[in-house]
This record gives structure tokens, C-alpha cells and sequence, in this order.
């Protein structure tokens, strides 16, 4: 390939908040880059204002007036001199358009080229160029579907249930189930008037419907000289309405071979693409054997951390290398898989009252450490949630050799976990955690949904404004069953506590719920 252009970043703008912004700072700071941060109004006291080196105020609140506002984000990076932009997930960072008016202010965009964005961005161009390399996908329609009449022919070949995706769509906005004939036209109108308002692209196609499938990923990190690594995949079946809740490296559903062949395809594919930086290529799962590919991520993701972990590689810092030049290193032979790895999205939601938004003031929190734990928030004693972004606050990554390791570890974890303040999900990963369904592995994207009562039992039984008269009663009775066992109680306060929390963990027994 090419010689190497090195063009080494300086300084580099973080286009975006919260763990995200956080954990691209300690990136860039871990290569010493200077790093420039963009906060809201509500977001003057978060952390990633703090650990940046300089940072620039976008006024105003909602997402449209701050961290998705291309003008003000232009004005910043010129402002600061910045001279590389990290969009990290969300906002603008799939945005082609975005990536271009980085590169026209004289800014690197740390990501694949607006090339290879738009490519991707568009689900039937993807899925074209996924079958030429010998990407499995999903029986349908190969074209924007023409009319009701095309559809209709398509649904005579694959059958029912179907669905319709805007072909500039994707992550589960603009879809649309199809289960009779009688359905096709109505929904056929209702999906391409969607796709041409959300989207401003009328072009839907069509597939068979796969109900209830797991949902693997492939991890893929490529350089700007055609030289590029899978990482293994990722299994992220846990999620609740298209929120994924739980990730996992590597998949139980597939085995060795299967992992090889599904990471060698992902990767001739990304190269035809002429893919640069980390990108994800999403697949569904109907058995071992039917595996289909879906759409491809061309950002960073969230659940990258569990990757990282199973393969050594920081995939931020090489994000920040590549897009500086450097070629990777490291060929495929050299990445091994090692263990396994298992991510929590701790989010500020209540899960007794259907994951309803619970922004507010954290008062106290606590992390897990030790051994095979990583923690990656933005959180800090103190800190204010704001009403106006995503909910998550943390990310609990374990590490441990096995699955059985990874998961007794994260319950460890999480009964060290404390927030106060504010309701979390938390406790909702707990009960995930001794779900015999998801101990034995066999969990699909359907869950969530049919272990309701499951979840329901495990956490919701006590009404919530009585929650923590019941914690307090049964740490009691447990001090009085110590006692009659003849083992001191070493705390018997009859005082009303003044905080639940502080007074609750001297009350209750030391042996907490954990493992
Ligand atoms: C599907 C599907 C079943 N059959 N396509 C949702 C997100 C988007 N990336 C694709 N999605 C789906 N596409 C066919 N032909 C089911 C889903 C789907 C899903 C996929 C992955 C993870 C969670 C999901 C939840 C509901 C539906």
C-alpha cells in the first residue's frame, strides 16, 4: 500500500459529553494530545470539562442547539484550533456531512472517511456490497421497492412476516412489521412517508422478518492504508426497546470456526468499503447456522469496551493513531482472544417504574474496583444529571477467563456499586445476572420482554415508598438472628437514621447480596 502520511494530531476536539467525551480525553491525553471539550449550559460542572485542557461553552441546552449544532461546533474547533475532531456515538457522528465540514475548516475528522459514512448510511447500498463479498444476508428486496406492486411480488417470494426499512434508516428507527397482504399498502405509505420525513429519502426495501433474533456484532479497526484486524464479536441480545442493556464478549452462539469465518468476512467486506478507523458490522441470528448480516456502525461504540478487553487493544487510542497515519502494527494472527468480557449500561432509570428517566442530583457514589473491573462514567459526588441527554451514567465492564468467572465477578461488582440520589438500573442487571436464561447463555433480542414477571418478582415486590422501611426491617431481623446464633451484631442503633444510606450499610448484615 501507500507510504505512510504521518499528520500527528496536537490538538483534538471532543464533540460530544458524558462517559464518551471522558474516556476519548484519557485517550488523547494517554498520547499526549491536548484535548479541547464542547459543553452545554447544563453541562458547565460535567467531568469532561474538567479533565479537558481547554474547553468552549455551546450555548443553550436541547441537543439540536448544542452537540448537534454543526455551525457552533465549526465556530469551536476554529476558536480552539483544534486540530482533529472525536464525534464519539451519537449526535453527529454518523453524520457524512459533518465529517466534511470538519475536513473543509482544516480539521481532521477521527473516523472513517465521509465516503465510506455515506456508503454505509445507505442500508440497500450496504447490503449490495456485503453479498458481493459474500456477506450473508437477509432474503429480500435487492432495490428501493418501486411500489406496491413490487412489494407485492417480493412478499409472494420470501413470505410472512415481513418488514420494511428505510434504506437511510437504521438501529430500529423507520421499520415497520408486515404480517398480511392485507397490511402491505397501508404500511408500504406509512414507511415511505416516515423514511422521507425522518430521513429526507423515501427509499424502503423489504426482508423476511426474523422474530426474536440474537443480535451479534463484529468489531472491526482499520487504517488509512487498506491494513485492517477484526476483534472478535460481540453479543448484545440483552435490550429493551432497540436500548441495548447488557453486551458480552465473545458470543456463545458461535463457535471458533464460525468466529473466524464471520470476522474474515467482515473484514474483506470493510475493505471493499475502503473503511478506515473502528467500525462495527451488526448481524442477526436465527440459528448458528443463519447468520445475516444487518447494517454497519461507522463509529465508535458504546459497547467497545467488552472488545477491548477480550483483545488487549484500546481501540480509541488506535482511533487517534490511525487517523494520524500511523499504519497498524498488528496483523489478524496477532490478536488472540482472551476470556470474557461482559458490559452493564448503568443508566439513570428506574426499573420498577418502566425504565422511566430519573436525571437529579447524585449525592454519593461509590465504584467497584479489583480484579477484572473497569468502571467508565462521567459520574462524580455531587454531580447533577441533566434532563436533557442520554440517561446512561456508568458503564460496568468485567473481565474474567470464563463466563461463569465474568458473570459472578459483575454481581460482585454491582453489590459494591452505590449510587445515591437518583434510582439506576442497577438492580435490574442483578436480577439479569441470576436469570437462569441468561446464566445458561440462551437469551434472545425478545428477553427483557418475556421474563416481565421474572423481573417483576425480582426487584418490584415491596412498593417503592416503602422499600427502604423493608431494607431497614430486614436488616434488623438479620442483627436479631446474628445475636441468637451468639454472633455479635456489631452495630444495634434503635436511633431513626437521619440518611437511609449511610445508616442502612452499618445496619445491615456485612455479607451483602453479591455472590
Ligand atoms: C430485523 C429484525 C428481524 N428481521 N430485520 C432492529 C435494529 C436494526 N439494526 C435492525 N433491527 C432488526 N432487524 C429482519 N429482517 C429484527 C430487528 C430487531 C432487532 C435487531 C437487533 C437487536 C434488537 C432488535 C430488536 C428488535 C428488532
Amino acid at each position: 500500500m501507500s507510504t505512510p502520511t504521518k499528520r500527528p494530531i496536537k490538538r483534538l476536539l471532543i464533540a460530544n459529553r458524558g462517559e464518551i467525551a471522558v474516556r476519548i480525553i484519557r485517550a488523547a491525553r494517554d498520547l499526549g494530545i491536548e484535548t479541547v471539550a464542547l459543553y452545554s449550559d447544563a453541562d458547565q460542572y460535567s467531568l469532561h470539562v474538567k479533565l479537558a485542557d481547554y474547553s468552549v461553552n455551546l450555548p443553550g441546552n436541547t441537543a439540536v442547539d448544542t452537540y448537534l449544532n454543526v455551525p457552533k461546533i465549526i465556530a469551536a474547533i476554529k476558536e480552539s484550533k483544534a486540530d482533529a475532531v472525536h464525534p464519539g456515538y451519537g449526535f453527529l457522528s454518523e453524520n457524512a456531512d459533518f465529517a466534511d465540514a470538519i475536513t473543509n475548516a482544516g480539521a481532521k475528522f477521527v473516523g472513517p472517511s465521509a465516503k465510506a459514512m455515506r456508503l454505509m448510511g445507505d442500508k440497500i447500498e450496504a447490503k449490495r456490497l456485503m453479498k458481493a463479498h459474500k456477506v450473508t444476508c437477509v432474503p429480500g428486496s435487492e432495490n428501493p421497492l418501486k411500489d406496491v406492486e413490487d412489494l407485492r411480488r417480493h412478499a409472494q417470494d420470501i413470505g410472512f412476516p415481513m418488514i420494511l426499512k428505510a434504506s437511510a434508516g437504521g438501529g430500529g428507527r423507520g421499520m415497520r412489521v408486515v404480517r398480511t397482504m392485507d397490511d402491505l399498502a397501508e404500511s408500504f405509505a406509512a414507511c415511505t412517508r416516515e423514511a422521507a420525513s425522518y430521513f429526507g429519502n423515501p427509499a424502503v426495501f423489504c426482508e423476511r422478518y426474523i422474530e426474536n433474533p440474537r443480535h451479534i456484532e463484529v468489531q472491526v479497526l482499520f487504517d488509512e492504508h487498506g491494513n485492517g484486524v477484526h476483534l472478535f464479536e460481540r453479543d448484545c441480545s440483552v435490550q429493551r426497546r432497540h436500548q441495548k442493556l447488557i453486551e458480552e464478549a465473545p458470543s456463545l452462539f458461535l463457535n471458533a470456526e464460525q468466529r473466524a469465518e464471520i470476522g474474515g468476512r467482515a473484514v474483506v467486506a470493510a475493505k471493499a468499503a475502503g473503511y478506515s478507523s473502528a467500525g462495527t458490522i451488526e448481524f442477526i441470528c436465527e440459528s448458528p447456522e443463519r447468520v445475516y448480516f444487518m447494517e454497519m456502525n461507522t463509529r465508535i461504540q458504546v459497547e467497545h469496551t467488552v472488545s477491548e478487553e477480550i483483545s488487549g487493544i484500546d481501540l480509541v487510542r488506535w482511533q487517534l493513531l490511525v487517523a494520524s497515519g500511523e499504519p497498524l502494527p498488528f496483523k489478524q494472527e496477532d490478536i488472540q482472544l482472551r476470556g470474557w468480557a461482559i458490559e452493564a449500561r448503568i443508566n439513570a432509570e428506574d426499573p420498577a417504574k418502566g425504565f422511566l428517566p430519573s436525571p437529579g442530583r447524585v449525592n454519593q457514589v461509590r465504584f467497584p474496583a479489583g480484579p477484572g473491573v473497569r468502571v467508565d462514567s462521567h459520574l462524580y459526588p455531587g454531580y447533577e444529571i441533566p434532563q436533557f441527554y442520554d440517561s446512561m451514567v456508568a458503564k460496568l465492564i468485567v473481565w474474567g477467563q470464563t463466563r461463569e468467572i465474568a458473570m459472578d465477578r459483575m454481581l460482585r461488582a454491582l453489590s459494591e456499586f452505590e449510587i445515591d440520589g437518583v434510582p439506576t438500573t442497577a438492580k435490574f442487571h442483578e436480577a439479569v445476572l441470576r436469570n437462569p436464561i441468561f446464566r445458561a447463555g440462551t437469551m434472545n433480542t425478545g428477553f427483557v420482554e418475556s421474563q416481565a414477571e421474572y423481573f417483576k418478582k425480582a426487584f418490584s415486590n415491596v412498593p417503592e415508598e416503602h422499600q427502604d422501611h423493608a431494607a431497614l426491617l430486614a436488616a434488623i431481623l438479620t442483627v436479631e438472628d446474628q445475636k441468637k446464633g451468639a454472633v455479635t451484631a456489631t452495630t444495634t442503633s434503635s436511633a431513626a437514621p437521619k440518611s437511609l444510606w449511610r445508616e442502612r450499610s452499618r445496619l445491615e448484615s456485612t455479607r451483602r447480596g453479591g455472590v
